[in-house]
């Protein structure tokens, strides 16, 4: 397969991709309006939405906190003061020694 032809179907893959995901996202929007055209399956109380799952998967990796605040794993700041400094060092030597069993050894 030549260069211009992957690349060609590559686009199209994900040009594909971002309509069956805008459909999914947006389409139960237009529900209101145009009922004939969106299947009531889109209904985000049946079929949760890709913004609903990602947010999902940002809590179930402790990310987020199920209020929707970003618990600090990825800049550092755990206490959430806007600053990482000594106290969030802290945290971390306060959960490392409190922890309930040893690390783990190969
Ligand atoms: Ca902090």
């Amino acid at each position: 397969m030549s260069g211009h032809r992957r690349l060609n179907t590559v686009m199209w893959q994900v040009g594909i991709c971002l309509v069956v995901l805008s459909v999914w996202q947006w389409g139960y929007d237009l529900h209101v309006k145009l009922p004939w055209l969106v299947p009531d399956l889109l209904d985000p109380y049946f079929i949760s939405r890709p913004s609903d799952i990602f947010e999902n998967f940002l809590m179930l990796s402790c990310i987020k906190s199920k209020v929707g605040v970003l618990n600090g794993w990825l800049n550092g700041d755990f206490d959430g003061n806007g600053v990482v400094d000594f106290d969030d060092y802290s945290l971390i030597d306060l959960a490392f020694n409190t922890q309930g069993s040893a690390l783990r050894r190969e």
